[in-house]
């Protein structure tokens, strides 16, 4: 890092020790705008009912999903996409504790149901996440190709933590790199005229 080069040609103890301090206030901001190591503690998912990736004979009715803790009941949204591309969800799921129970429209039609949830973790970052299940009875689907890569689009794992840190990191970097500008600026300034009076 320039940082190195520039802290190793400088010979000036109270000009060292300034960029000292900057070095030390901007990792601590670092380290205080990065969230704790142990990142993934939100809110995950240890059931599904129907089961994910089961088969099911009997039309569910319901989508009930469950996880490790309560979750917050703040614009939760589950989407159930049947075989056709169809959406069968009906309307906001209910939350009780750590489960979200989404009532389903009749499944009339067999085959891959996707379930893709979004929901708010108890520390507030939403979670997002597809799965699926398959109907084994109902009428075949229309023509329409099924694209579960694409219906599974809108979800994807992980949420707030990935962005936060890389937020924090770019700012961290961002400002141990204009500090060092600054320290490095400041130095050739003042030491110019020295040079020119021939020290
Ligand atoms: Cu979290």
């Amino acid at each position: 890092m320039t940082i190195r080069g520039c802290n190793a040609s400088n010979r000036h103890g109270g000009r060292r020790g300034t960029l000292r301090a900057w070095l030390v206030g901007t990792t601590l901001l670092v380290v205080a705008l990065a969230p704790a190591a142990p990142a993934w503690a939100h809110s995950q998912l240890t059931a599904m009912s129907p089961a994910d990736g089961s088969t099911v004979a009997v039309a569910p009715t319901e989508v009930v999903l469950t996880f490790n803790e309560n979750i917050q009941d703040i614009g939760d949204a589950v989407i159930v996409t049947g075989p056709d591309r169809v959406r069968v969800e009906d309307g906001p799921p209910t939350i009780l504790d750590a489960n979200a129970t989404e009532k389903l429209h009749p499944l009339t039609v067999r085959g891959h149901y996707t379930v893709s949830y979004r929901v708010v973790s108890a520390d507030g970052h939403p979670v997002t996440r597809t799965l699926g299940f398959d109907l084994s009875t109902g009428a075949a689907a229309a023509a329409v190709p099924v694209q579960r890569v694409a219906a599974a689009g809108p979800a994807r794992a992980g949420g707030g933590h990935g962005g936060l840190i890389a937020a924090a990191s770019l700012l961290g970097v961002l400002l141990v790199g204009l500090g060092a500008a600054a320290v490095h600026l400041r130095r050739r300034r003042r030491e110019l005229p020295v040079q020119q009076a021939g020290r």
